[in-house]
């Protein structure tokens, strides 16, 4: 806004992330501030429940403010504008759209008597026109690449009202993060204590099939100001560890080379969180490393091909193990996080994954335990293929009130196993089993293997770390707070998983016993009340499941055997303007 022209004194930022106010005080706000235009951002889709809580509540006491939210959630902008309070939704990049709207707004202020010819002609702008029906010019402009900014911390500061000393919540400790504990640097007496975040990039060069894209293609940052703001928040806010929140750091290499010359001028350490595996060589993660980096996580998500090629990642488990064990012999931390669930996944396939799990550890040289890794289940959002193919197969339904009855069910909900919605067809007891493969397996794996360490120095710091998290509490990583009811998952995370006799017994023995000890669990879960909140333990539809075992196999389109290329095969042709907006929304960027 600064830099389309608005004085300062004409617009005010509050919040509500960082503070964590009560409906009370939001209320306070509003009917102090009264603004007459609010601009919500829902960064997540999970988002839902607050959106329409937050905009209710500045309803009723600003009634007269347009209200306009944008970021991924606009993906269901339909059934925004039908059942909150929010008058307008911008869908994809929100600078160009906003300013355009403002300019709008500034010459028909009157939010209950729009002038649609005018809104129309906003690209990015959805509302509902005078029949109440959805109306988009598609996606929003992208800013120009050189307007890219670096987070004001002085318009931060702003946000925190009262409380400017919560600043400092923007900067965590960063060896308290984990990332750095790898990096001998991290512990260099004149460095800056806190993390803070910097963009690099801004979306990605690939579209997976669960992966929300609303930004057109991959722009770079522009550099000419990185090095003063990392001088900035070194020198005012003790900053010495970076974190590159970008989706996908390192596609183009001579800009991510540059990111890393000026990170390491300013004496940073810098990790990215957000990497595909075939962006980076050794020679590129050697770079990196004395360049300041000590960690790059790794979209990995699976060791089946089958699954890595439904999730369209357009990369071959080889390059996985490629990417990581580089990062192994480099002694760049690598954190595995890989993800189950999938149309397509089946018991061989989470057994696959859980394979490259213990190779990995292996090449590491201690148990997949010490190294630690996550395991997600995934999670529908809307304008994804998985999102289409769970429309497809009538879990999501297609209307307003259904899409409001699925987002609600997925507010606040992350990527775990107990918001894990059904689009797959297994049965619950495989379901709740997969986890248990990839652990069962990653560990049966690490002990078969006789391959040594490809880098004894990490291999040494894993477990020196392991004893220390024991020690601080010996059911380290294990948590059980969420659900009632947890006393065998406790049992077989602790006594079988892991375990070297687990590990001799053949698979066809003790995976049943296993799998069932959870599934009677699941079973005792459910009949908590409590738990039954959980998308894991509400009723489902029964669906077919899609590719059991090798079918996808013989066929020969890549296209096809991505769960796009299934999705567009059965879609309906939108009929009027309202299903090809509902079918834009759908598809994404
Ligand atoms: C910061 C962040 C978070 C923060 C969110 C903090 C917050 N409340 O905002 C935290 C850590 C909490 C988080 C959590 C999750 N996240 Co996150 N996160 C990000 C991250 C790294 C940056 C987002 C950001 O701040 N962008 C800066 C803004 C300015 O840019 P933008 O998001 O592109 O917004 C543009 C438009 O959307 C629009 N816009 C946005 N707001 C507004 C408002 C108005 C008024 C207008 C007009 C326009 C507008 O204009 C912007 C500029 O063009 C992105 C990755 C990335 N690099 O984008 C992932 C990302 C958003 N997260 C993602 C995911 C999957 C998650 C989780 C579900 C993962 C999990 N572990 O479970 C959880 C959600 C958990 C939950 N319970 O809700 C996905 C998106 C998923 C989705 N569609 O919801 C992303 C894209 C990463 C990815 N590629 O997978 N995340
Ligand atoms: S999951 Fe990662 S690699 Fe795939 S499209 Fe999303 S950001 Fe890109």
């Amino acid at each position: 806004m600064k830099r389309a022209g608005y004085a300062e004194s004409s617009y005010d930022f509050y919040d509500i992330d960082m503070l964590y106010p009560d409906s009370y005080d939001i209320g306070i706000y509003f009917s102090r501030y009264r603004p007459d235009v609010v601009g919500l951002s829902a960064v997540v889709s999970t988002s839902y429940s607050q959106v329409k809580r937050i905009a209710s509540i500045i309803r009723d006491k600003t009634p007269d403010a347009w209200i306009v939210m944008g970021g991924n959630l606009a993906a269901c902008s339909e059934a925004i504008l039908h059942h909150t309070e929010v008058d307008l939704s911008v869908v994809g990049d929100g600078e160009v759209a906003w300013i355009d709207l403002l300019k709008y707004i500034e010459n028909n202020p009157s939010r209950k008597n729009k002038n649609y010819s005018k809104l129309i002609k906003i690209n990015g702008v959805a509302f509902l026109d005078e029949n109440k029906r959805i109306s988009l010019n598609g996606f929003g402009i992208s800013s120009p690449k050189e307007q890219m900014p670096y987070p004001d911390y002085d318009l931060l500061g702003k946000g925190l009202k009262n409380d400017p000393n919560s600043l400092s919540n923007y900067f965590r400790v960063g060896l308290e993060t984990g990332w750095f504990d790898f990096d001998e640097r991290a512990k260099d007496k004149d460095r800056g204590k806190n993390i803070a975040g910097i963009f690099a990039s801004k979306g990605c060069v690939a579209k997976c099939t669960f992966c929300q894209r609303s930004t057109k293609g991959y722009r770079t940052q522009p550099l000419e100001q990185l090095e003063d703001h990392l001088i900035h928040i070194r020198d005012n806010f003790d900053v010495g560890f970076i974190q590159i929140l970008d989706e996908n750091f390192g596609s183009d290499l001579k800009h991510s080379y540059e990111v890393a010359n000026i990170l390491h001028k300013a004496d940073m350490l810098w990790m990215a969180t957000g990497v595909r595996c075939t962006s980076t060589t050794e020679e590129n993660i050697k770079y990196y490393r004395d360049h300041g980096c000590s960690a790059l996580k790794y979209g990995v998500e699976s060791g089946s091909q089958k699954i890595i090629d439904i999730m369209e990642k357009v990369f071959t488990v080889e390059d996985v193990y490629k990417a990581i064990n580089s990062c192994t012999r480099l002694g760049v931390y690598s954190p595995a996080a890989v993800m189950v669930g999938m149309p397509g996944e089946d018991e061989s396939t989470a057994m696959e994954t859980g394979k490259l799990i213990g190779d990995i550890a292996s090449r590491i040289g201690v148990h997949p335990d010490i190294v630690g890794y996550d395991i997600f289940y995934a999670l529908p959002l809307p304008g994804t293929p998985l999102w289409e193919y769970g429309e497809q197969v009538g879990v999501i339904g297609k209307e307003t009130k259904d899409v409001v009855d699925y987002l609600t069910r997925i507010a606040d909900a992350g990527v775990y196993k107990r918001y894990y919605i059904n689009l797959n067809g297994a049965p619950m007891s495989e379901v709740i089993f997969w986890e248990y493969i990839v652990k069962l397996e990653a560990s049966r794996v690490y002990r078969n293997n006789h391959i040594s360490s490809l880098n004894d120095n990490l291999k040494e710091i894993y477990i020196n770390k392991s004893k220390v998290a024991k020690v601080a509490n010996p059911r380290y990583s294990l948590r059980y707070t969420a659900l009632k009811f947890t006393k065998i998952t406790y049992f077989v995370d602790i006594y079988l998983v892991g375990s070297a006799i687990v590990d001799i017994i053949p698979r066809t023995v003790i995976y049943p016993i296993i799998k069932y000890m959870l599934y009677f669990e699941y079973i005792v879960q459910k009949m908590y009340k409590s738990n039954t909140i959980n998308n894991l333990y509400t009723k489902r539809k029964k669906i077919k499941r899609l590719a059991k075992g090798d079918s996808l196999k013989s066929v020969k389109s890549k296209k096809k055997r991505s769960l796009r290329g299934i999705v567009i095969e059965n879609r309906d042709i939108p009929v009027d303007s309202v299903g090809s907006i509902r079918q834009i929304l759908k598809s994404g960027l």
